[in-house]
């Protein structure tokens, strides 16, 4: 007999869970809601172009942004599925100024808060190009039954439970880790199921690729200017020149920065002083995944996941990616304060 050898997202998850002899399974339901968010937003946006659902909402986000339709949608869908997991007692999200706090009766004693950005890269939808949502998970420190404060998601990245991102492109695929490893499965459209087909992802120690907005060359520091040019200086000992890719697409940069090896940049600028990532639901669950790759993630001198942040919303200058590439800007950057 042929033996077909799937592993959906839902096996890998109670198979996980049965590692925690002490789990409940809460988390577990929490992550199946996420990936069945991920399929209806996945499923929108595959029509995107069909339905009325391209342009603008006609609402300015709490950065100033306009809003896209399907940020919306997005944002929408995940907090209801975070809502109705029952696991998760508040959210976190790029669209609101505010934190949502579920107080409905079979929520409120959830033990998780979810930090995302239900929809990053979102101006890419109307030409087409891959976007993703963004999550983070951690263990609330309020007492469970009470309402959740802002404390409970301003705290630092090493403190996640899990984070991942889901990258709507060619395919679906939901890239996560609980801080064991790194796992990528990609939708199969006619099962409607993740499946697994990338286990146990390593972030190559060194990389070909560098990614970041060029365009914003001349505002950036002396040591990410150097670090650039480096990147470009032919040297066959060092395998430069190396190739620049970017998307303008976070997920889709990272993604492939991930399987290919490489650095994605977001520095600071006379236009943007702390960089345009935001640190709690954009840039310290791509620095969990990447670190639980194998690879690195700094706001130039000093580790993101050690950072405190201040407030939902705050920005930092982000590099992430291989480490011996991650290493080397930092060391321009100390070197040419
Ligand atoms: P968004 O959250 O408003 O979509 O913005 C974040 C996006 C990232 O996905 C991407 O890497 C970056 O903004 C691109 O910015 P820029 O166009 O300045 O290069
Ligand atoms: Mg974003």
């Amino acid at each position: 007999m042929k033996s077909y050898n799937i592993t959906t997202l839902d096996d890998f998850i109670i198979r996980r869970q049965k590692d925690y002899p002490e789990a409940k399974g809460e988390f577990s339901r929490l992550l199946h809601h996420i990936g069945t968010a991920a399929k209806m937003v996945g499923s929108k946006i595959r029509k995107a172009g069909l339905a009325d659902i391209l342009g603008r909402a006609g609402n300015i986000n709490v950065q100033g942004e306009d809003q896209q339709k399907l940020d919306v949608y997005a944002d929408e869908v995940f907090t209801s599925a975070l809502l109705s997991s029952g696991e998760c007692c508040g959210v976190a999200s790029e669209e609101n100024q505010n934190i949502i706090t579920f107080t409905h009766e079979f929520a409120v004693n959830g033990n998780y808060i979810v930090c995302m950005d239900p929809l990053d890269g979102s101006s890419n939808i109307d030409v087409n190009v891959s976007v993703g949502t963004i999550f983070s998970i951690y263990r609330r420190i309020s007492g469970r039954g009470a309402e959740v404060s802002d404390d409970d998601f301003l705290q630092k990245g090493t403190e996640q439970v899990a984070a991942g991102y889901i990258i709507y492109g060619s395919s679906t695929m939901m890239v996560y880790t609980t801080g064991n490893g790194v796992n990528g499965f990609t939708l199969d459209p006619s099962l409607g199921e993740f499946c697994l087909s990338h286990p146990d992802l390593k972030l190559p120690q060194k990389g070909k690729l560098y990614s970041v907005n060029e365009g914003n060359y001349i505002k950036f520091p002396e040591g990410v200017k150097k670090y650039i040019k480096y990147c470009q200086e032919r040297d066959e000992s060092t395998n430069r020149p190396y190739t620049s890719r970017y998307i303008g697409s976070l997920v889709s940069d990272f993604h492939r920065n991930l399987l290919k090896g490489g650095i994605y940049m977001y520095p600071s600028s006379e236009i943007y002083p702390d960089g345009k990532l935001r640190l709690v639901y954009e840039c310290n669950p791509m620095a969990f995944i990447a670190e639980n790759a194998g690879g690195m993630a700094s706001e130039g001198t000093k580790r993101i996941l050690d950072i405190k942040p201040g407030s939902l919303h705050q920005k930092t200058p982000y590099f992430v990616g291989s480490t011996e590439m991650v290493s080397l800007i930092e060391e321009f950057i100390k070197n040419n304060p």
